[in-house]
């Protein structure tokens, strides 16, 4: 047996969001991951974020590649459309999937294996065509599934669980994504549920290519001192940038920041996000500024997390191709086929 269901019955008093769900009805199958994986902290969280933004199940798309991280999108919204693809090639499918049908949430789950090594070229291109969707890469490290071999992103001197140093620097997908163009880029620790909740709503609501790194330690192969993706390291070494709050496009009831440690940001996909910054000097709308603050941070062996940059006047793919509103399954003939006087007009354009 490859998975476990969950009892469908819900108690009658559970709290039901606006569109009438209880957060039972965004969870998925129980976990088959170790227990302690990060992995599953994050799956929490993004139950927790689609059940606050009253998001229809049905709404959403699910992609992964292979991986304990792509693993994930079996244990929460169940109810929603799911693709588990091949190793590295979750971009282009869910590229495809999104230019096809505009009308759903498209979340990618992955892991550093699966973006920065074997996908890393396929990570690249969604970033700077500016994809519609929000990529979670679930950073541990290593190769979890195939057990514990050193990622992409480990760090040069971390070391494996039986002591070996790691001799190759580091690829950092943050630094990589705002390099690239993406629009909504954070960091964030599974560890940390109160940062990853609004995050994860931020980039839901972002509606261009949203990017979010999370630390989520593996606590099987990867979790020892000498490795720099610990629950202990990280928790040591923890930076910080800002904390985000998201309002939906109606709020209920807003605290007024005092002046100067809170910037309101309107998102194209609707809604609000309030940031505080928790650095005088951490500006997430200039992307150079992030990149240098980034980069600043990594030299003193800090990790940044938080909303590191973020495009408030974001385009998107749909944009820049001038796709059409509707689905392509609900095109009609009319619009498909637009006659021979339509085709004689194009050709003369043409000649
Ligand atoms: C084409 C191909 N090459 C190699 C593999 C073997 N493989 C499966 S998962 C994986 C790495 C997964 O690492 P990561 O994406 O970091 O996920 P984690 O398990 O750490 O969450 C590899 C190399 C594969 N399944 N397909
Ligand atoms: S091997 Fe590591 S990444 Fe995979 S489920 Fe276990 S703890 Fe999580
Ligand atoms: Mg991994």
């Amino acid at each position: 047996m490859t998975y476990l269901a969950k009892p469908r019955l819900h108690h009658p008093s559970l709290e039901r969001n606006a569109v009438g769900y209880t957060r039972r009805d965004y969870e998925g199958k129980v976990s088959t991951l170790c227990a302690g994986c990060g992995h599953d902290s994050v799956s929490a969280a993004i139950v927790q974020a689609a059940w606050e933004l009253a998001i229809e199940p049905h709404r959403v798309a699910k992609l992964s590649g292979i991986g304990c991280s792509s693993k994930t999108p079996d244990y929460f919204l169940g109810a929603s459309h799911g693709f588990n693809t091949v190793h590295g090639r979750m971009p282009s499918v869910l590229t495809g999937a999104c230019l096809a049908n505009r009308e759903l949430l498209y979340l990618g789950l992955s892991g550093d294996g699966d973006s920065a090594s074997i996908g890393l070229g396929q990570f690249a291109h969604a970033m700077r065509r500016g994809v519609r969707m929000v990529y979670i890469v679930e950073n541990n490290g290593v190769y979890g599934l195939t057990k514990g071999q050193f990622s992409a992103t480990a760090d040069r001197g971390s070391t494996s669980k039986k002591g070996v140093p790691n001799p190759d620097a580091p690829v950092d997908l943050v630094a990589m994504a705002m390099q690239l163009g993406a629009t909504y880029v954070a960091r964030s620790f599974s560890g940390d549920k109160a940062q990853m909740v609004p995050l994860i709503k931020g980039a839901i609501a972002h509606g261009g290519a949203a990017f979010i790194d999370i630390i989520s330690p593996c606590v099987t192969f990867n979790n020892h001192a000498g490795s720099t993706r610990s629950y202990d390291y990280v928790r040591e070494h923890n930076e910080a940038v800002s904390r985000i709050d998201f309002f939906d496009p109606a709020p209920a009831v807003q605290a007024e920041p005092a002046p100067g440690e809170a910037i309101d940001l309107p998102q194209p996909g609707g809604g609000t996000m309030r940031l505080r910054r928790l650095h005088a000097d951490h500006d997430p709308t200039d992307r150079v500024g992030a990149m240098n603050h980034l980069m600043a941070l990594h030299e003193q062996g800090e990790i940044a997390t938080g909303l590191l940059f973020v495009d408030p006047a974001a385009r998107d793919l749909h944009h820049a191709l001038r796709t059409p509103a509707l689905p392509l399954n609900r095109l009609d003939e009319a619009v498909l086929c637009p006659g021979a006087a339509a085709l004689a007009r194009l050709n003369a354009a043409l000649r």
